[in-house]
């Protein structure tokens, strides 16, 4: 006899959202994972102290990221009534300054824990009863989409609060892999001509990665890869900090003011160099890429070097454009997203890797680490691409475009992969050197 309740039932209607979404809730659990890495191997003290006045309290960015999730996706994206709106000034990053937060009735390290979570509970409920298309906010999951990147951004930042963080180590991670020993050129070639910049078809893009366009580029070469410690080593030894030649008239008065001589968390012990990294002292390896330098220092060493830094345009060309087809990739090694082979990035390692690692990852060019180990200063101010419109709100890059700021591309060890691509444009003061921030160097070709 047939039983009826064998039967197979009706599939579920086939919507082809549920891979989008089976993908939504992992990197918002992968975002969550690391936040709570973050914020639970230290204590409560440590999780509300200030431990740099560039740098929020721990407990200010666990909040605020809730803050953030809540605002987009329960009350923007689920149309929901706001959870504690007396809260909501307190995690407007335009309403205090990160060093006036500690001071802030903010919330407890329990509460704000707490708050995050219970919007986390809202949020996996309105994500499995969503189209996921039908309105802009909606249409490819990106609100989701950039929740997860602003959680995954604000877990950089707290890595840099450890970072200047006083006191024993918190954190602990494997070294990067052992380098690839094939001798490298020290630059590539990248030809004359147009390619396309930015992106119309990367679904979780931000607003300033908008829209494609195209830029003719005069011939230039690029270093193969990031400029190492070893390298930076000698243009402190030649006495780099010391010669004005080297350096813009606002980056001379910055070095003398601010009396740099070697890049952050550095200091000389004899006759080497030591650096402090995550709370442990160590000798600066030689073969890895020079991290915490600010733009100044990267724009001086570029000088030194007979060089220059690379335009935002050329360091995506060359790591973005195929010369075979004509594209432009999302990475340069390809579509692809990025696996441990190709790039080092979400904080799988606590550190860069030695310079010439990944030559999977390598661009069509031929250059190296592009993606991951090191944001890269470049030398252009950060602006709109011709066509740009703000979305979905003017505070994210709009309001920061202009001459104050440089671009930084690529993404540190510190980056997601749902927070890195060939397209995304970081930016910051050109003073600023607590961020995870090397550079590499260009030179322009004379045609024939
Ligand atoms: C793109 C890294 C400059 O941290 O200020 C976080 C990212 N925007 N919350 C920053 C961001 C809003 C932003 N950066
Ligand atoms: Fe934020």
């Amino acid at each position: 006899m047939l039983n009826a309740d064998r039967l197979p039932q009706a599939a579920p209607e086939p919507t082809g959202a549920e891979p989008l979404r089976e993908r939504i809730a992992a990197e918002l659990l992968a975002a969550r994972e690391r936040t709570a890495a973050l914020t639970d191997c230290v204590d409560d003290r440590d999780l509300t102290a200030q431990h740099s006045p560039l740098m929020s309290p721990l407990v200010w960015d666990l909040a605020h990221i809730g803050n953030q999730e809540e605002l987009w996706l329960l009350r923007n994206v689920g149309g929901r009534e706001a959870m504690h709106p007396e809260i909501d000034p307190l995690y407007d990053a335009f309403e205090h300054p990160r060093a006036k937060r500690p001071a802030l009735p903010l919330l407890a390290p329990a509460e704000a824990r707490a708050y995050s979570y219970e919007v986390r509970g809202r949020v996996l409920d309105l994500l499995a009863a969503s189209p996921l298309e039908g309105a802009p906010l909606l249409d490819g999951g990106f609100a989701f989409g950039m929740i997860a990147q602003h959680e995954q951004q604000h877990d950089e930042t707290m890595l840099i609060t450890h970072q200047l963080r006083q006191g024993p180590a918190a954190l602990t991670a494997p070294p990067p892999p052992a380098l690839d020993p094939d001798p490298l050129p020290a630059e590539v070639l990248v030809p004359a001509g147009p390619f396309t910049m930015g992106t119309d078809t990367e679904p979780w893009s931000l607003d300033n990665e908008r829209p494609a366009h195209r830029v003719d580029l005069p011939a230039f070469r690029l270093d193969t890869t990031p400029v190492s410690n070893a390298a930076y080593q000698e243009f402190i030894a030649d006495g780099g900090y010391r010669d004005p030649r080297w350096w813009t008239a606002e980056g001379w008065t910055h070095r003398q003011r601010a009396g740099l001589g070697a890049p952050l968390f550095w200091h000389r012990d004899g006759g080497q160099w030591l650096r402090r990294r995550f709370g442990v002292t160590e000798p600066v390896p030689g073969d890895e890429p020079v991290l915490h330098v600010c733009w100044y220092e990267a724009d001086a060493y570029a000088r030194w070097a007979g060089r220059r830094l690379p335009t935002e345009a050329e360091w995506e060309k060359a790591a973005r454009h195929d010369p075979a087809t004509g594209r432009s990739r999302r990475f340069p090694w390809g579509d692809a997203e990025p696996t441990p082979e190709l790039a080092n990035l979400g904080q799988r390692h606590l550190q860069p890797a030695p310079v010439g690692s990944y030559p999977a990852g390598r661009s069509p060019y031929g250059a190296r680490q592009l993606i991951g180990d090191v944001w890269e200063w470049t030398a252009s101010d950060f602006r709109p691409y011709p066509g740009f419109g703000a979305w979905p709100y003017r505070e994210y890059s709009e309001v920061f475009f202009g001459p104050e700021y440089k671009v930084l591309r690529g993404g540190s060890f510190a980056v997601a992969p749902v927070a890195c691509r060939g397209t995304f444009r970081n930016w910051d003061y050109p003073i600023r050197r607590q961020i995870f921030s090397g550079f590499r160097t260009a030179a322009s070709v004379e045609e024939a």
